[in-house]
This record gives structure tokens, C-alpha cells and sequence, in this order.
């Protein structure tokens, strides 16, 4: 329908956010019966934190906005995060630094999505669980069974194909990291990639990659949503799991499995420098009078041009800062292989690099990624399952 014909097209973008909205409480009721009781008492646990009611409704607000769902989907987000304790997880550790769980355990002042986070119903966490040897294995393998088909797994770090996964022996029976993927992975509801490692090899796997890591989606052939960066942005995965809390299914994401409402934007498009960079206002080196006065960091290596992130929009702890903005530019670590397709880091690729330099920065992103992802609908999901749980 031609987007002219304003009150038609207005009825027609109403009556479908009017259907999703009946899918989700559909969806919302089946999972309250079919899933444990919720582990926290979520709003206790607000309060105990210091978080007000006014700050949850605040937080509901942008969460909602975030997900790219319209304002009478706010009651459904805060109800997800109520339920959030209920989802069996099951979290993988394959070759990483741990980063990305240390990025989502250090918050000095937690907010809504670290408190989430910490409700989490983790079955198996390798990192945070008390127990070792045999106690974990069993753990792990009562999980599987007890929850088969209705966990998600979370998977941090690559995983080395070489000498037939040799090189990564895990737990008191020694199985390699592909042995351990297989067994959880297939059953699980849905696998979560989180961090650039577990989405696309990333760091493990960069050059000359002697272990021959690569990332999940390749080593297990299952399909995988990633939470890309290193480390990502724990909102990029809290709002995916409430978005399949919602809805029962994961948010549609671009060609690298990632989701669009998270990653279907250029850093460059929504960076606050970028006035300077339209006027050709540069930092030529570190401490220069550009840096005092915040001009654009392309010369001095930021990679914005060529990733998706929404770092800019949601920042990193809590909310303070974000690379950019700190002063340093992107390194390009949503996008995969960034270790070594982006560097040098502290200088602009090449000219011949994707197709051009500066002059033609405006289409880099595009030739990189192979998406022009911005205008796509973030949650398509809506087309394919609304009628799935209707009566
Ligand atoms: Fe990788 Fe995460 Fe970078 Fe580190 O687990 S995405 S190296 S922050 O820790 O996997
Ligand atoms: Fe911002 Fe980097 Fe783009 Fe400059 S090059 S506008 S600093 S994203
Ligand atoms: Fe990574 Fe660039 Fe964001 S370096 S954290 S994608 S600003």
C-alpha cells in the first residue's frame, strides 16, 4: 500500500501492532503455565537494589523504544522482565577471554538490565557456579535433560576445529569443545551467541588462526543469534531474550545473524561526531586541538563507517560513555574477522580497502557487510507468527 494515503496505511501499521500485541499476551499466558515459577521476586529485588518504580517505568520506556515496538507494548516488556527468572539457560564457555561475562557482571551501579541479568535462571554457568568435575558435568547434563527443547543455550568464545577439536578439552571426562556443543546445542530451544568469538571466530581465530577456530554457527551448523562485539552490550542481549519472551521466537536479525533492532545501523550514521565529519573537521593526532574539541576520529583509525552497533545509542556503563565518545573511535569489533579486516587501528584502512577511502565512506559499510539494513523491519517477526497462538 502507498504510504500516501496516509489514514489508510495509519489503519493497516495499527491493525498489525494491534495483532502483535494479541500474540504476545497469547504467548505470554502459555509460557507463565508452561515454565517454572520465577525464581526472584523481580520487583523485591528493584526495590532492594534502589531501583524506584518510576525508574522500571523510565527503563520500560526505552526498552520498548529500543526493540522498535510501539508504546502500548510497555506493559508486555515490563511483564517479560518479570518472567525473565523463568527461562532455563545454560551458558557455554569455548575459547574467549571471559570478557563478556565480566562486562556483564561489573556494573557499579546496577540498572534494570544488570538486575535481569542477575535473575537469570542459570542451569550451568562455568564461570559463576559453585560446583566442579563430575558435580558440574552432572549439572550440565541434568539441565539438557530436564529442560530439553526449552532452554536456551548461550554460547561465549570460538571453538577450535583443529586435530579434531583437540586443542580445547573440556570437564573431568575431557570432551573436546565440539563434542560439548553438540550435545547442548541440539537441544536446545534456541542458541544465543554472545560476543564477537562465539558469532564469527573473532580474536581466537584471527590470523594465523593455528587452532583453526571458528565460530558456533560454522562448527555446530545450527542456527545461531549473535550478540556481536567485543565484549557486546549487555542490553543487545537482555532485549533478546525479552523480545523471545514476548513473542516466543528470537528477533529477526541481518545476514550475519545479528539482530536488527541492535545492530541494523551504521555506527557512522548515528554518531554524535559526525557533524565534523560532514565538515571535514578531523582529529589528525591524539591531544591535538580536534581532540579538545571532539571532531570526528576517522583519521586517527575509527572504524564506524564500516559497522553496525547501536553502541551510540544505548552506551556502555550505564549509559556513561561509549568508545566514540570517550575519544578513542571504533575498532569495528561487531563486525566479523575485525581483528584483522580493521586494522591498523589507529589509522583509516586503506584507500583500495572495500572499495575506497574517504570519498566514498558513505558505501563502505554497505560493501562490507553486504546489508543495507536500516528500514527493515526489526521484529518481521510479527508477519510470519501472529496467528500461531491466536485461538
Ligand atoms: Fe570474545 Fe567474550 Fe571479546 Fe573476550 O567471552 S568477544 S575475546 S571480550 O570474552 O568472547
Ligand atoms: Fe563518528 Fe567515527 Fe564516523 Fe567520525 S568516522 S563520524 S568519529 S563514527
Ligand atoms: Fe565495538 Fe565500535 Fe561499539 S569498537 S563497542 S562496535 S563503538
Amino acid at each position: 500500500m502507498a504510504k500516501g494515503n496516509n489514514s489508510e496505511y495509519r489503519k493497516m501499521v495499527d491493525k498489525h501492532y494491534k495483532d502483535l500485541l494479541k500474540h504476545c499476551q497469547l504467548h505470554m499466558e502459555k509460557i507463565e503455565q508452561e515454565l517454572p515459577e520465577p525464581r526472584e521476586d523481580f520487583h523485591a529485588l528493584l526495590k532492594d537494589r534502589g531501583i524506584s518504580r518510576r525508574s522500571f517505568i523510565k527503563w520500560t520506556s526505552a526498552m520498548t523504544a529500543a526493540l522498535m515496538l510501539p508504546p502500548i507494548f510497555k506493559p508486555m516488556v515490563a511483564k517479560a522482565a518479570e518472567n525473565f527468572s523463568r527461562l532455563p539457560v545454560v551458558w557455554l564457555h569455548f575459547a574467549e577471554c571471559t570478557g563478556c561475562s565480566e562486562a556483564f557482571l561489573r556494573s557499579s551501579h546496577p540498572n534494570v538490565d544488570d538486575i535481569l541479568l542477575e535473575t537469570i535462571s542459570l542451569e550451568y554457568h562455568e564461570t559463576l557456579m559453585a560446583a566442579s568435575g563430575y558435580q558440574a558435568e552432572e549439572n550440565l547434563e541434568k539441565a539438557v535433560k530436564d529442560f530439553a527443547g526449552k532452554f536456551i543455550c548461550v554460547i561465549e568464545g570460538a571453538i577450535p576445529l583443529g586435530m579434531d577439536g583437540k586443542y580445547m578439552r573440556l570437564g573431568p571426562k575431557g570432551k573436546t569443545g565440539i563434542e560439548i556443543g553438540n550435545e547442548v546445542a541440539k537441544k536446545a530451544a534456541a542458541v544465543i551467541c554472545i560476543g564477537s568469538c562465539s558469532a564469527f571466530g573473532n580474536i581466537p581465530a584471527a590470523k594465523p588462526n593455528p587452532t583453526d577456530c571458528v565460530g558456533v554457527k560454522k562448527a555446530l551448523g545450527v542456527s545461531t543469534v549473535n550478540i556481536a562485539g567485543c565484549p557486546p552490550n549487555a542490553v543487545n542481549f537482555t532485549g533478546t531474550v525479552l523480545h523471545y519472551l514476548m513473542f516466543g521466537a528470537l528477533p529477526d536479525v541481518d545476514g550475519l545473524g545479528r539482530p536488527l533492532w541492535a545492530y541494523g545501523k551504521r555506527i557512522h550514521d548515528v554518531c554524535e561526531r559526525r557533524p565534523h565529519y560532514d565538515a571535514s573537521e578531523f582529529v589528525e593526532e591524539w591531544g591535538d586541538k580536534g581532540a579538545l574539541k571532539g571532531w570526528c576520529l576517522y583519521k586517527v583509525g575509527c572504524k564506524g563507517p564500516y559497522t553496525y552497533a547501536n553502541c551510540g545509542k544505548v552506551r556502555f556503563n550505564d549509559g556513561m560513555s561509549w568508545p566514540v565518545m570517550a575519544g578513542h573511535g571504533c575498532i569495528g569489533c561487531t563486525e566479523p574477522g575485525f581483528w584483522d579486516t580493521m586494522a591498523p587501528l589507529e589509522k583509516p584502512l586503506p584507500d583500495k580497502t572495500y572499495g575506497g577511502g574517504e570519498k566514498t565512506v558513505d558505501n563502505i559499510g554497505i560493501a562490507l557487510t553486504g546489508i543495507a539494513a536500516a528500514g527493515i523491519a526489526a521484529h518481521a517477526v510479527a508477519s510470519g507468527i501472529r496467528h500461531k497462538g491466536d485461538k
